[in-house]
């Protein structure tokens, strides 16, 4: 709690130094401090669905210390939070189109746009976080990020949602008949739609602006998202239990606008690039401390926890496991392989 409040200090200390405006002192041709041909300083407007106390908010401020720094304030960088451009895919259509420079997203709402990114949500695929970083800063997490740029977009690193688990306001999830006719928000991805009906749940996709209204309203009955994200967007205010179940691990994709990325130096480029890497490290250990102690918090708010068995686990595996080989076959058998075989790779080097 301290290092993230701290941050949040430091963080709106850099709002507020970034208010006052640094000039940009000019520089030689084509280096990181110019602002390209023009000379002009160039604005990306980065925007994200969480709010302002969250993991991924804080690095991203740090994300435009760095860029504001080591360019010189030739790259100016305005941070947007709580869907204050528009949800993930909003946001994403935004950077195809060259009015958005940088949005941060799930996994899951890029496969609308790439289907391929499906296999990262695959339940249970990742077994703990160790093994999805080997994976995503590897060879296949360089390989996902490359497929981005048919789409006009260019992935820079890979950020921590973290492992999902479901909030409710009906029931303790202890097995998978729990599930059983519970309205339930998803993030826009068809693959999370066609698992929890499998779960015999009656999922309904929605922008996560919309869902705390909706569990507020009772328009659904329950969510799932990490502990961070159930904690700082204050679900326990209109949600009663809370079962870890681990169902997915949501990786970040941190997305830049291919037009406005191509249109940097060079340097700038490396520049932009190495800092969200920097700040997704950030990201990720905010995340894994946050998790622990909010874990503790939501308890101390009233709400009902309960840690799903890892027998629990295994029965929600096999009733899904149809809708994964439905979507292996869709999204490619080779690519789904390849990534359970880095899966396996990661996991026997961690181990030895
Ligand atoms: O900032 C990211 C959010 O927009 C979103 O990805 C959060 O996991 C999320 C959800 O459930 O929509």
């Amino acid at each position: 709690m301290k290092k993230i409040f701290s941050l949040f200090v430091l963080a709106m200390m850099v709002l507020v130094l970034a208010a006052c405006g640094g000039g940009n002192d000019g520089a030689s041709e084509g280096s990181a401090t110019e602002g390209g041909d023009s000379g002009e300083t160039k604005t990306i407007r980065a925007g994200i669905g969480l709010n302002d106390s969250h993991p991924q908010y804080l690095a991203l401020l740090e994300w435009k210390k760095i860029v504001e720094e080591k360019t010189d304030g030739a790259i100016k960088v305005e941070t947007y939070h709580s869907s204050q451009l528009g949800d993930d895919r909003a946001m994403t259509e935004a950077l195809q189109l060259g009015s958005q420079e940088v949005t941060i997203p799930s996994t899951a709402p890029i496969a609308n746009f790439v289907p391929e990114y499906s296999v990262f949500d695959f339940p249970f695929l990742f077994p703990n976080e160790q093994v999805a970083d080997k994976v995503l800063d590897g060879e296949v997490g360089q390989k996902f990020l490359d497929k981005l740029e048919d789409q006009n977009l260019v992935g820079l690193a890979y950020w921590e949602n973290g492992f999902r688990d479901v909030t409710n306001s009906e029931r303790a999830i202890e097995t998978a008949s729990d599930f059983e006719g519970l309205k339930l928000r998803t993030m826009e991805n068809d693959l999370h739609l066609d698992a929890f009906k499998a779960l015999g749940a009656n999922p309904t996709p929605m922008a996560f602006g919309e869902l705390f209204t909706a569990m507020q309203q009772g328009t659904v009955d329950g969510q799932e998202n990490p502990i961070p994200t159930i904690y700082l967007q204050g679900f326990y205010e209109v949600q009663d239990y809370v079962s870890t179940t681990h169902h997915i691990y949501s990786p970040f994709v941190f997305l830049m606008s291919k037009e406005f990325f191509d249109g940097l130096t060079e340097e700038q480029q490396t520049i932009v690039t190495e800092a969200a890497v920097e700040a997704g490290a950030l990201n990720r250990e905010l995340n894994r401390e946050a998790v622990a102690e909010y874990a503790e918090e939501l308890k101390a708010e009233g709400m009902n926890y309960n840690d799903v068995t890892p027998e629990a686990r295994a029965e929600m595996v096999k009733i899904v496991q149809p809708v994964l080989d439905e979507y292996a076959e869709k999204i490619g058998k080779e690519t789904v392989q390849e990534v359970y075989d880095a899966v396996a790779e990661a996991e026997a080097e961690l181990a030895e």
